[in-house]
């Protein structure tokens, strides 16, 4: 098949294609985007914040960390009925994947987490693609939750290892990596990406953009962020994030890892038709949508659905990639 995926990315190349003069960027790719992918078609997922607020971490993006201010109320685990029931309602407007996300420095091998491994069984009876974040595991842990049918988990590297601390100070980068080995062992699929707005230079963002590009296998979904910039975080008074960083972010994410679902995550509330359009364009083909992300506000279906009708694109079906490897397979 066309061109090779690499993995043997350096800094020097990411930071030449980072730089690429912008309307060129966006042409290169959108070019192996439509080499690889149904450009058409754009993943819809939906997120829902299962246990909130109260963390004892201090990432200074976060309305959910205990120490700031943010008026983000705390709740405990959600019961599974209720879990189940957002999830029906957001495969019935559409959405082929569904998060789950608790406000957790790490899983605890406890009575919660076994009530998660309920919801995960619960959501992947539904059909949809089952995803977590829930902060660091173990690798028996990763195991548990493929075992009840997670099909992907989320955890993102956020910058690049050299701004990290400057970030987040109760954990560290290896930490992150870790989590994520645990993760490919348990053969549970990677999501992985980070935030731009935190204050980072653009060599950070390469930086982080080369770490995730140059594991052993890509992430399989790649979430940009731009800072969602919350009332009592420390970061709140950062300035909002350029639309042109961001396509230029998305982009350069298309040409290093052409099959990633690269998504385009929180900071939608803030953009334009126009402004995601360029998005789309750049090489994004995934989103989550339903009024609310974890805790800030996000398009809801029928905003998106009018987009994709006037965009021309369709949400893409639950489990494609494995449904193409089974027909390959087939026809081997
Ligand atoms: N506690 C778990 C963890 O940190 O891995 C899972 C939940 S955490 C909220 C998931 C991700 O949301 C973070 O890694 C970060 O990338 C993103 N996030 C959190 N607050 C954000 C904000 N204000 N703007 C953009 N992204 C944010
Ligand atoms: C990701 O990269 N972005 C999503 C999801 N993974 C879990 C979370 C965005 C959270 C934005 C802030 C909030 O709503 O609390
Ligand atoms: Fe806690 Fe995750 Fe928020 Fe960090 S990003 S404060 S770990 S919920």
């Amino acid at each position: 098949m066309v061109n090779e995926i690499r993995n043997d990315w350096t800094i020097e190349e990411i930071q030449n294609l980072y730089n690429t003069p912008l309307l060129e960027l966006i042409y290169k790719a959108a070019s192996i985007h439509r080499k690889y992918n149904d450009t058409a078609e754009v993943q819809v997922c939906t997120l829902l914040s299962i246990k909130t607020g109260g963390c004892s971490e201090d990432c200074s993006y976060c309305p959910q960390a205990a120490r700031y201010n943010t008026g983000v109320n705390v709740q405990a685990l959600m019961k599974k009925d209720e879990v189940l029931q957002h999830a029906q309602r957001a495969k019935d407007a559409g959405s082929t994947r569904f998060c789950m996300g608790a406000a957790w420095r790490e899983v605890r091998d406890n009575r919660d987490f076994d009530r998660v491994l309920d919801m995960v069984k619960g959501v992947n009876e539904l059909g949809m693609e089952v995803c977590c974040t829930l902060g660091m595991l173990t690798e028996d842990q990763a195991q548990k939750l493929a075992d009840a049918g997670l099909y992907s988990y989320n955890h993102n590297l956020d910058t690049s290892s050299e701004y990290y601390g400057e970030i987040i100070s109760t954990r560290t980068y290896d930490d992150r990596l870790k989590t994520l080995d645990n993760v490919r062992k348990a053969g549970v699929t990677v999501c992985c990406g980070g935030i731009i707005g935190l204050g980072e230079t653009h060599e950070d963002r390469v930086k982080m953009l080369y770490t995730l590009s140059t594991q052993l296998v890509h992430p399989e979904s790649v979430p940009i962020n731009a800072l969602v910039r919350v009332k009592g975080t420390p970061l709140e008074n950062n300035p909002k994030v350029d639309i042109w960083d961001m396509v230029r972010m998305i982009a350069t994410a298309r040409i290093l890892m052409p099959r990633a679902m690269v998504r385009l995550s929180a900071g939608r509330a803030e953009m334009s038709v126009a402004e995601q359009a360029f998005c789309f364009m750049a090489g994004a083909n995934s989103i989550f949508t339903g009024e609310k992300l974890l805790t800030t506000p996000n398009p809801g279906f029928d905003e998106d659905k009018a987009m994709f009708e006037l965009l021309g694109l369709k949400p893409r079906i639950a489990f494609k990639e494995d449904k193409v490897f089974a027909e390959e397979e087939a026809n081997a």
